[in-house]
């Protein structure tokens, strides 16, 4: 097929499973398409099949703020004129499923049909999405696609409960490379965060507020204050990191923890962690849990969201209510302290890494391609 994939290019977990399904899909004979504001953080090098596609958007100076959503129609409207798409699969439903709908009705006027998938990726809803300034297009877009995915059943029902759709919404979970994402020696890399055989413990994320950052440095203080001798590596980058520096100088543990900034590779750093921290208040999935466990990282998290959908409390890890950091402490000390413990969680924790295999979860993407494609062949 020829697929146009729409996404943001930034380090979030949307972009980062539109540009791997771009990739696998590409692999296996389909061209792809991704149009995107800048090229995806995971698009490094030359792939085979794929063609990126940059959004340009002229300012103005009417402009206060240049209409982005309207400079990608018109250049969805491009790509499916010109390289002939079978079918616009877009990640993140704001604006990318609006700009979708108005470059298929474009297109429509011009006697040709595309049909377009959207994928619900997690604030698009629970967030952005519901916010009265945007609520009624974003609920009309969704409904409007041609096809509905959401990444786990918790999402789906946020959906239907937030907003009002018709549209049949199928839980497509996000999935992973269980080559790369597997635990390897790093021997030096351990020496150097770790040098008197301190036990590591990993969070990676993009430091907004919902990633509960200062969270991750109140549980690790607490498990210092048990005298449990550790290190805390914090692998990412974003708003929160002033605020976590400055909360490590007044809590006095600033040696124990490493700001190791964006990480290209956060496998290497998976590889040596002993746990891994997602406190979360908001996450539809966690992409990030999902990459530790397939490095057979046992893990804390809040227990809300679809976090629980991938870190099953007592089986992976443990997962704790929002905030409550003495759950997370307690339980961060009991695997750090119990090797048999670790050793279970952690062979679990990979076990089940294996269900969201990207082989299997892919192909439940291509079966919907061409499920929607064909009902909307019978439509037109
Ligand atoms: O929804 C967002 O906040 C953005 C999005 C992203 O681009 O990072 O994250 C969401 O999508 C990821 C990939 O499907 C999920 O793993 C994250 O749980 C989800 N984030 C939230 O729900 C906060």
């Amino acid at each position: 097929m020829n697929i146009g994939i729409v996404c943001y290019p930034t380090f979030g977990g949307s972009g980062v499973v539109a540009t791997e399904l771009a990739k696998i899909l590409a692999h296996q004979g389909h061209t792809l398409h991704i149009l995107s504001y800048a090229r995806p953080a995971r698009l490094e090098e030359h792939n085979t099949n794929i063609f990126y596609h940059e959004v340009s958007i002229n300012s103005y100076p009417l402009f206060e703020y240049p209409p982005y959503a309207l400079a990608l129609a018109s250049q969805m409207v491009k790509l499916i004129e010109f390289e002939h798409l079978d079918l616009l699969h877009v990640h993140y439903a704001l604006p990318h499923a609006t700009s979708a709908y108005l470059a298929r009705q474009i297109m429509a006027e011009r006697g040709l049909h595309v049909p377009i998938v959207t994928t619900l990726h997690g604030t698009d809803i629970t967030l952005v999405g519901k916010d009265p300034s945007y609520k009624h297009v974003v609920e009309f877009s969704i409904d409007k696609s041609d096809g509905v995915t959401a990444v786990s059943e918790y999402l789906k029902r946020e959906t239907y409960e937030n907003f009002d759709i018709k549209q049949e919404i199928k839980v497509i979970p996000n999935f992973i490379d269980l080559e790369r994402f597997k635990a390897t020696e790093q021997t030096e890399l351990k020496k150097e965060l770790a040098p008197n055989g301190e036990k590591l413990i990993v969070h990676v994320s993009n430091f907004r507020k919902v990633k509960r950052v200062p969270v991750v440095i109140q549980i690790f203080a607490k498990t210092l204050e048990k005298g449990i001798a550790a290190k805390l590596v914090l692998a990412g980058d974003g708003p929160d990191r002033q605020v976590a520096e400055q909360q490590c100088r007044t809590l006095g543990i600033c040696e124990h923890v490493h700001f190791m900034g964006k990480w290209e590779r956060v496998e290497d750093i998976l590889s040596i962690a002993d746990l891994f921290l997602i406190p979360s208040g908001s996450e539809s999935f966690g992409l990030a849990a999902l990459e530790a466990m397939s490095c057979s990282v046992p893990v804390i998290s809040s227990d809300i969201g679809g976090l629980p959908e991938v870190n099953i409390h007592g089986v992976t890890g443990y997962a704790c209510p929002l905030d409550d950091v003495i759950c997370m402490a307690d339980y961060a000390v009991q695997i750090l302290t119990t090797p048999s413990l670790h050793a279970t969680l952690a062979k679990n924790a990979r076990k089940r890494a294996e269900l969201f295999n990207q082989v299997h979860v892919v192909r439940q993407y291509e079966d919907f391609y061409e499920q929607v494609q064909s009902r909307s062949i019978k439509q037109s």
